[in-house]
Protein backbone atom coordinates (compact mmCIF):
# COMPACT_ATOMS: atom_id res chain seq x y z
CA UNK A 1 0.00 0.00 0.00
CA UNK A 2 1.43 3.67 -1.10
CA UNK A 3 0.59 6.73 0.80
CA UNK A 4 1.37 10.15 0.47
CA UNK A 5 4.09 11.54 2.12
CA UNK A 6 2.91 14.18 4.52
CA UNK A 7 3.24 18.17 3.15
CA UNK A 8 4.97 19.37 6.79
CA UNK A 9 9.32 19.72 6.73
CA UNK A 10 10.94 18.68 9.54
CA UNK A 11 12.29 21.43 11.64
CA UNK A 12 14.29 22.06 14.72
CA UNK A 13 13.65 24.46 16.97
CA UNK A 14 16.03 25.87 19.33
CA UNK A 15 16.67 29.49 21.19
CA UNK A 16 13.76 31.85 21.46
CA UNK A 17 14.46 34.76 19.59
CA UNK A 18 13.41 38.94 20.37
CA UNK A 19 14.20 41.56 18.35
CA UNK A 20 13.41 45.08 19.92
CA UNK A 21 13.58 48.36 17.58
CA UNK A 22 13.72 51.47 19.54
CA UNK A 23 14.58 55.24 19.37
CA UNK A 24 15.66 57.37 22.05
CA UNK A 25 13.50 60.23 23.06
CA UNK A 26 16.20 62.77 22.39
CA UNK A 27 14.70 66.24 23.75
CA UNK A 28 13.98 64.62 27.07
CA UNK A 29 16.93 62.91 27.45
CA UNK A 30 18.57 66.52 26.33
CA UNK A 31 16.44 67.32 29.45
CA UNK A 32 18.27 65.47 32.07
CA UNK A 33 21.93 66.42 33.20
CA UNK A 34 24.63 64.86 32.29
CA UNK A 35 25.33 62.93 35.77
CA UNK A 36 21.66 61.35 35.40
CA UNK A 37 22.02 60.70 31.47
CA UNK A 38 25.88 58.37 32.67
CA UNK A 39 23.77 56.69 35.54
CA UNK A 40 20.86 55.77 32.87
CA UNK A 41 23.79 54.43 30.61
CA UNK A 42 25.68 52.62 33.13
CA UNK A 43 22.65 50.29 34.43
CA UNK A 44 21.78 49.99 31.14
CA UNK A 45 25.21 48.87 30.01
CA UNK A 46 25.78 46.50 33.13
CA UNK A 47 22.46 45.02 32.82
CA UNK A 48 22.91 44.17 29.19
CA UNK A 49 26.65 42.59 30.47
CA UNK A 50 24.94 40.58 32.65
CA UNK A 51 23.02 38.91 29.86
CA UNK A 52 25.91 37.82 27.73
CA UNK A 53 26.58 36.66 24.51
CA UNK A 54 22.59 36.29 23.79
CA UNK A 55 21.92 39.50 23.35
CA UNK A 56 23.69 41.64 20.70
CA UNK A 57 23.33 45.93 20.95
CA UNK A 58 23.43 47.47 17.33
CA UNK A 59 23.08 51.11 16.50
CA UNK A 60 21.10 51.55 13.09
CA UNK A 61 20.66 53.43 9.80
CA UNK A 62 17.87 55.14 8.99
CA UNK A 63 14.87 56.62 10.40
CA UNK A 64 13.32 53.39 11.27
CA UNK A 65 15.21 52.90 14.62
CA UNK A 66 18.12 54.09 16.70
CA UNK A 67 19.14 51.56 17.95
CA UNK A 68 17.77 47.46 18.09
CA UNK A 69 18.77 44.42 20.63
CA UNK A 70 18.89 41.44 19.76
CA UNK A 71 18.35 38.40 22.49
CA UNK A 72 18.08 34.92 21.95
CA UNK A 73 17.40 32.90 24.88
CA UNK A 74 17.04 29.01 25.74
CA UNK A 75 13.59 29.47 25.81
CA UNK A 76 10.22 31.76 25.68
CA UNK A 77 10.13 32.05 29.78
CA UNK A 78 13.59 33.07 29.61
CA UNK A 79 13.38 35.58 26.68
CA UNK A 80 10.33 37.01 29.04
CA UNK A 81 12.38 37.83 31.80
CA UNK A 82 14.69 39.46 29.56
CA UNK A 83 11.74 41.45 27.84
CA UNK A 84 10.61 42.96 31.43
CA UNK A 85 14.02 43.38 32.38
CA UNK A 86 14.11 45.52 29.84
CA UNK A 87 11.14 47.54 30.29
CA UNK A 88 12.19 47.99 34.05
CA UNK A 89 15.45 50.03 32.91
CA UNK A 90 15.11 53.93 33.81
CA UNK A 91 16.67 54.13 30.28
CA UNK A 92 13.31 52.83 29.24
CA UNK A 93 11.66 56.05 30.24
CA UNK A 94 13.41 58.33 27.22
CA UNK A 95 12.67 54.99 24.82
CA UNK A 96 10.01 54.56 22.24
CA UNK A 97 10.31 50.85 20.81
CA UNK A 98 9.09 51.22 17.00
CA UNK A 99 9.55 47.55 16.18
CA UNK A 100 9.52 44.09 17.98
CA UNK A 101 9.64 41.09 16.34
CA UNK A 102 9.09 37.71 18.49
CA UNK A 103 10.48 33.93 16.66
CA UNK A 104 12.57 30.91 16.99
CA UNK A 105 15.60 29.77 15.66
CA UNK A 106 14.64 27.35 13.17
CA UNK A 107 16.51 24.34 10.99
CA UNK A 108 14.47 23.15 7.69
CA UNK A 109 15.55 19.65 7.32
CA UNK A 110 13.89 19.27 4.04
CA UNK A 111 16.89 16.97 2.55
CA UNK A 112 16.18 14.56 5.35
CA UNK A 113 12.38 14.64 6.04
CA UNK A 114 11.51 12.58 2.90
CA UNK A 115 14.72 9.94 4.48
CA UNK A 116 12.76 10.30 7.55
CA UNK A 117 9.39 9.88 6.03
CA UNK A 118 10.31 7.22 3.62
CA UNK A 119 12.79 5.44 6.37
CA UNK A 120 9.21 4.78 8.78
CA UNK A 121 7.09 3.68 5.61
CA UNK A 122 9.65 1.23 4.81
CA UNK A 123 9.12 -0.36 8.20
CA UNK A 124 5.05 -0.21 7.63
CA UNK A 125 4.22 2.74 9.73
CA UNK A 126 1.67 4.71 8.03
CA UNK A 127 1.65 8.69 7.90
CA UNK A 128 0.08 9.86 11.19
CA UNK A 129 -0.47 6.03 12.41
CA UNK A 130 0.62 4.07 15.31
CA UNK A 131 4.42 4.49 16.13
CA UNK A 132 4.32 7.63 13.37
CA UNK A 133 4.45 10.55 15.98
CA UNK A 134 7.44 8.39 17.93
CA UNK A 135 9.70 7.97 14.86
CA UNK A 136 9.70 11.13 13.79
CA UNK A 137 9.95 12.42 17.28
CA UNK A 138 13.14 10.23 17.63
CA UNK A 139 14.92 11.60 14.51
CA UNK A 140 14.26 15.13 15.84
CA UNK A 141 15.75 14.58 19.24
CA UNK A 142 19.20 12.78 17.82
CA UNK A 143 19.18 15.73 14.63
CA UNK A 144 18.51 18.41 18.10
CA UNK A 145 21.46 17.01 19.62
CA UNK A 146 23.88 16.94 16.43
CA UNK A 147 22.88 20.28 15.65
CA UNK A 148 23.05 22.05 19.44
CA UNK A 149 25.34 24.86 18.66
CA UNK A 150 23.30 26.01 15.31
CA UNK A 151 20.13 26.24 17.21
CA UNK A 152 20.81 28.00 20.27
CA UNK A 153 24.01 30.38 18.80
CA UNK A 154 25.28 33.40 20.47
CA UNK A 155 25.02 36.51 18.40
CA UNK A 156 27.51 35.80 15.68
CA UNK A 157 30.75 38.34 16.17
CA UNK A 158 30.36 40.43 12.89
CA UNK A 159 30.03 44.08 12.61
CA UNK A 160 27.09 44.41 10.79
CA UNK A 161 23.49 42.90 10.98
CA UNK A 162 20.55 42.98 8.83
CA UNK A 163 17.04 41.92 9.39
CA UNK A 164 14.19 41.51 8.05
CA UNK A 165 10.49 38.98 8.11
CA UNK A 166 9.49 37.12 5.11
CA UNK A 167 6.72 34.91 3.90
CA UNK A 168 6.60 32.06 1.77
CA UNK A 169 3.86 33.10 -0.88
CA UNK A 170 0.06 32.07 -0.83
CA UNK A 171 -1.21 33.33 -4.11
CA UNK A 172 -4.21 32.36 -6.60
CA UNK A 173 -1.84 30.62 -9.04
CA UNK A 174 1.33 30.30 -7.12
CA UNK A 175 1.07 28.96 -3.79
CA UNK A 176 4.33 27.69 -1.71
CA UNK A 177 2.19 25.93 0.50
CA UNK A 178 0.56 23.33 -1.73
CA UNK A 179 3.43 22.63 -4.04
CA UNK A 180 4.60 18.97 -2.85
CA UNK A 181 7.06 18.16 -0.78
CA UNK A 182 9.81 17.19 -2.92
CA UNK A 183 9.50 19.89 -5.46
CA UNK A 184 10.05 22.17 -1.76
CA UNK A 185 13.02 20.60 -0.87
CA UNK A 186 14.32 20.88 -4.68
CA UNK A 187 14.11 24.18 -4.83
CA UNK A 188 15.15 24.16 -0.87
CA UNK A 189 18.42 22.54 -2.17
CA UNK A 190 19.31 25.09 -4.94
CA UNK A 191 18.38 27.92 -2.19
CA UNK A 192 21.21 26.25 0.11
CA UNK A 193 23.49 25.99 -2.78
CA UNK A 194 23.40 29.90 -3.43
CA UNK A 195 23.86 30.71 0.29
CA UNK A 196 26.64 28.51 1.03
CA UNK A 197 28.97 30.31 -1.87
CA UNK A 198 28.73 33.24 0.94
CA UNK A 199 29.82 31.14 3.95
CA UNK A 200 32.38 32.61 5.88
CA UNK A 201 31.65 35.78 5.00
CA UNK A 202 27.96 35.78 6.06
CA UNK A 203 26.38 33.81 8.73
CA UNK A 204 22.70 33.66 8.26
CA UNK A 205 19.75 32.53 11.49
CA UNK A 206 16.61 32.10 10.29
CA UNK A 207 14.09 32.27 13.06
CA UNK A 208 10.37 30.79 12.34
CA UNK A 209 7.37 32.87 13.68
CA UNK A 210 4.46 31.55 12.38
CA UNK A 211 2.10 31.90 15.03
CA UNK A 212 4.49 34.12 16.76
CA UNK A 213 4.53 37.14 15.21
CA UNK A 214 3.25 38.89 11.65
CA UNK A 215 5.44 37.41 9.59
CA UNK A 216 6.23 33.32 8.99
CA UNK A 217 10.58 33.78 9.51
CA UNK A 218 12.76 36.19 10.45
CA UNK A 219 15.54 36.57 8.70
CA UNK A 220 19.09 37.69 10.07
CA UNK A 221 22.41 37.72 8.22
CA UNK A 222 25.45 38.80 10.03
CA UNK A 223 28.64 40.14 8.47
CA UNK A 224 31.72 42.56 8.34
CA UNK A 225 31.12 43.94 5.44
CA UNK A 226 27.42 45.63 4.93
CA UNK A 227 28.00 45.21 0.78
CA UNK A 228 27.86 41.29 0.88
CA UNK A 229 24.09 41.67 2.78
CA UNK A 230 23.18 43.27 -1.05
CA UNK A 231 25.07 41.04 -3.04
CA UNK A 232 23.73 38.10 -1.35
CA UNK A 233 20.12 39.10 -0.98
CA UNK A 234 20.21 40.46 -4.35
CA UNK A 235 21.62 37.16 -6.14
CA UNK A 236 19.15 35.34 -4.23
CA UNK A 237 16.11 37.24 -5.83
CA UNK A 238 17.08 35.57 -8.87
CA UNK A 239 16.63 32.05 -7.11
CA UNK A 240 12.62 30.83 -7.60
CA UNK A 241 12.33 30.23 -3.75
CA UNK A 242 12.45 34.08 -3.46
CA UNK A 243 11.78 34.81 -7.45
CA UNK A 244 8.77 33.26 -7.14
CA UNK A 245 7.76 32.74 -3.15
CA UNK A 246 9.06 34.82 -1.41
CA UNK A 247 7.54 38.36 0.21
CA UNK A 248 9.60 40.49 2.31
CA UNK A 249 9.04 42.71 5.72
CA UNK A 250 10.83 45.75 6.91
CA UNK A 251 14.52 45.82 6.49
CA UNK A 252 16.63 46.91 9.02
CA UNK A 253 20.30 47.34 8.94
CA UNK A 254 22.75 47.71 12.11
CA UNK A 255 26.20 48.46 13.32
CA UNK A 256 27.41 46.51 16.41
CA UNK A 257 27.57 48.82 19.48
CA UNK A 258 29.73 47.92 22.31
CA UNK A 259 29.21 49.90 25.52
CA UNK A 260 31.89 52.40 24.87
CA UNK A 261 30.53 53.26 21.73
CA UNK A 262 27.19 53.77 22.68
CA UNK A 263 28.45 55.71 25.85
CA UNK A 264 29.94 58.11 22.88
CA UNK A 265 26.38 57.48 20.78
CA UNK A 266 24.42 58.84 24.29
CA UNK A 267 26.50 61.86 25.34
CA UNK A 268 25.26 64.80 23.80
O1 LIG B 1 20.61 26.18 7.22
C1 LIG B 1 21.21 25.56 6.30
O2 LIG B 1 22.39 25.74 6.00
C2 LIG B 1 20.43 24.53 5.52
C3 LIG B 1 20.04 25.05 4.20
C4 LIG B 1 19.11 26.26 4.37
C5 LIG B 1 17.77 26.24 4.77
C6 LIG B 1 16.91 25.07 5.19
C7 LIG B 1 19.46 27.63 4.10
C8 LIG B 1 20.72 28.05 3.71
N1 LIG B 1 18.35 28.42 4.30
C9 LIG B 1 17.32 27.61 4.72
C10 LIG B 1 16.02 28.01 5.05
MN1 LIG B 1 18.19 30.41 3.92
N2 LIG B 1 18.08 32.42 3.64
C11 LIG B 1 16.91 33.13 3.53
C12 LIG B 1 17.23 34.46 3.09
O3 LIG B 1 16.24 37.47 0.82
C13 LIG B 1 15.86 36.34 0.42
O4 LIG B 1 15.59 36.14 -0.79
C14 LIG B 1 15.69 35.21 1.36
C15 LIG B 1 16.22 35.51 2.76
C16 LIG B 1 18.61 34.53 2.98
C17 LIG B 1 19.43 35.73 2.56
C18 LIG B 1 19.13 33.23 3.33
C19 LIG B 1 20.49 32.90 3.34
N3 LIG B 1 16.19 30.36 4.36
C20 LIG B 1 15.52 29.28 4.86
C21 LIG B 1 14.15 29.68 5.13
C22 LIG B 1 13.06 28.79 5.68
C23 LIG B 1 12.19 28.47 4.49
C24 LIG B 1 11.36 27.24 4.57
O5 LIG B 1 11.61 26.35 5.38
O6 LIG B 1 10.42 27.17 3.72
C25 LIG B 1 14.05 31.01 4.76
C26 LIG B 1 12.81 31.90 4.85
C27 LIG B 1 15.33 31.41 4.27
C28 LIG B 1 15.61 32.68 3.80
N4 LIG B 1 20.21 30.44 3.55
C29 LIG B 1 21.10 29.38 3.58
C30 LIG B 1 20.98 31.61 3.43
C31 LIG B 1 22.37 31.25 3.40
C32 LIG B 1 23.52 32.27 3.29
C33 LIG B 1 22.43 29.86 3.47
C34 LIG B 1 23.69 29.00 3.45
C35 LIG B 1 24.15 28.80 4.87
C36 LIG B 1 25.40 27.97 4.93
O7 LIG B 1 25.44 26.91 4.32
O8 LIG B 1 26.35 28.45 5.60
Amino acid sequence: MSFPLPPLPLTLEGSAVLHQMFQISWSAWRGLTQETRNELIDELTSTLEGMGAGTGLFSMFGHKADFMLVHFRAGFEELGETEWAIRKLRIWDYCQQTSSYVSIVELGLYESTAKVYGGLLEKGIAPNGPGWKEGVAETIERQKVAMAPRIYPEIPPFQYCCFYPMDRLRGEAKNWYMLPLEERARLMHEHGMIGRRYAGEVKQIISGSIGFDDWEWGVDLFSDDALVFKKLIYEMRFDPVSAIYAKFGTFYLGIRCNHERLKTLLTI
